[in-house]
């Protein structure tokens, strides 16, 4: 199924259901909905992604591991990955230098305490729970997976093409691949049973409730559309081999392949399985494309990643002149397996192709590799641009939105030539 697609026009049937009231707003009243979409796509509602300024140190109120600056760079609640830090790095990111991404903070759930319930008037029987006893004594399953927030670059919406966007200013680390092992979230919803009318899904965070502008939202949930649901979508204890760390999302989280950050609800407690489609802020205010170019309710709720390429070098790093060097780097994209990468070193004008370092795969990222011997001293321009199977590249500019999400253009890494 094209599940792009599908979703859209699913989507478009819950949002009339909700205008005719056939819809349910999930734990937020209403009205508090209605003002988060009116204030998503008013122009006038914007913060500067900038407001944040990143802070250096090797901690984070809220955030349970070390944050050393070589390895992230602290922007509000949120610790970014500097690419850079990732050169050495395997296939998979450490769990030392995975991006966090916090609404609130980190809590700190006791396993022996947790349970999982699913609820909802799409099953066909009573509220049933699962220890993590329980769940680890399902069939487990594996896979490697990036999560990515859906603002992932959002900062080149402003240094690139000047213009005004809200939410965190990320360059482009706010991206982590790991290996995930945990149970398919279909197994759980049948052995819950979930029945023929089940149409909406909506994992929930255990992490406080979030209050925007005076507003409380509630706690972190976004619902998913069954079809999701029972497709690839996996409860999650186990990150690189080793128990899910505490700002992962310990003991279980969600991971949802391909699809933006948000979806992978950390920390669940309840999943509610409804037979009447739900909205929440995740669905409704954010996480839908909001501006010109776009209907005043926004777009579709964002589901699939799009396509990026990053280099592993700090912003401004410098290169002897006349020297051979191995530039590196790593494309990803949500819609297919990335099929080519080609870098340029002259600002974009001529472009070679990338040697790729791993077989491609759906939901994952490729690691690349470019020789260039700099000519000039003088600063420079590095550029990279990913193709993927689906016959996408990357584009010089990309469409605005409010929130600055789904950037996809291609980026310019500044260097200095000594
Ligand atoms: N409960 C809960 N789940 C959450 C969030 C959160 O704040 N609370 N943040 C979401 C967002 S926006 C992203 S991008 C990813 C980040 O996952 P990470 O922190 O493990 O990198 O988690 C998602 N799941
Ligand atoms: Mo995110």
């Amino acid at each position: 199924m094209s599940s792009v697609q599908s979703e859209a026009s699913y989507d478009g049937t819950r949002l009339r259901q909700w205008a005719r009231g056939g819809a349910r707003s999930a734990g937020i009243d209403r009205r508090d909905l209605l003002k988060l979409v009116a204030a998503a796509s008013a122009a006038g509602a914007l913060v500067p992604a900038a407001a944040a300024p990143a802070q250096a140190g090797p901690t984070l109120d809220g955030v349970v591991k070390p944050l050393p600056p070589e390895l992230f760079t602290v922007r509000g609640t949120n610790a970014e990955t500097n690419f850079a830090a990732l050169k050495d790095t395997g296939l998979l990111t450490p769990v030392d230098r995975f991006f966090v991404r916090n609404h609130t903070t980190t809590p700190i759930v006791d396993p022996a305490d947790w349970k999982l319930t699913v609820w909802g008037s799409g099953l066909t029987g009573g509220p049933v729970d699962f220890s993590y006893e329980a769940l680890r004594a399902l069939p487990s399953v594996s896979r490697t997976a990036f999560v990515e927030c859906a603002g992932n670059g959002r900062s080149y919406f402003t240094s690139q093409q000047d213009q005004q966007v809200s939410g965190t200013a990320w360059t482009l680390g706010a991206i982590g691949t790991a290996r995930w092992r945990g149970v398919r979230l279909a197994e759980v919803l049948r052995r819950a049973g979930i029945g023929r009318k089940a149409v909406d899904v909506l994992p929930r965070g255990l992490d406080a409730e979030v209050v925007s502008d005076g507003t409380n939202l509630g706690r972190v949930r976004r619902p998913l559309p069954v079809a999701k649901a029972l497709d690839d979508v996996l409860l999650a204890y186990e990150m690189n081999g080793e128990p899910l760390p505490p700002d992962h999302g310990a003991p279980v989280r969600l991971i949802v392949p391909s699809w933006v950050g948000i979806a992978n609800i950390k920390w669940v407690g309840d999943i509610e399985v409804s037979a009447e489609p739900l909205l929440s802020p995740w669905n409704t205010g954010l996480y839908r494309l909001f501006g010109p170019g776009y209907p005043p309710e926004g777009s579709a709720p964002l589901t699939r990643q799009t396509l990026k390429s990053a280099f592993e070098l700090a912003p401004g790093a410098s290169f002897a002149a006349r020297r051979r060097h191995l530039l590196t780097g790593r494309s990803w994209s949500g819609g297919a397996p990335v099929r080519s990468v080609e870098v340029s070193t002259d600002g974009g004008t001529r472009w070679r192709p990338a040697r790729l370092r791993d077989e491609p795969r759906a939901g994952s990222w490729v690691r690349w590799t470019a020789d260039w011997v700099p000519t000039t001293p003088g600063p420079g321009v590095l550029l990279a641009r990913a193709t993927d199977r689906t016959g996408r590249t990357q584009p010089a500019t990309t469409a605005h939105n409010t929130q600055g999400y789904l950037f996809d253009a291609v980026v310019r890494h500044p260097v200095t030539v000594v």
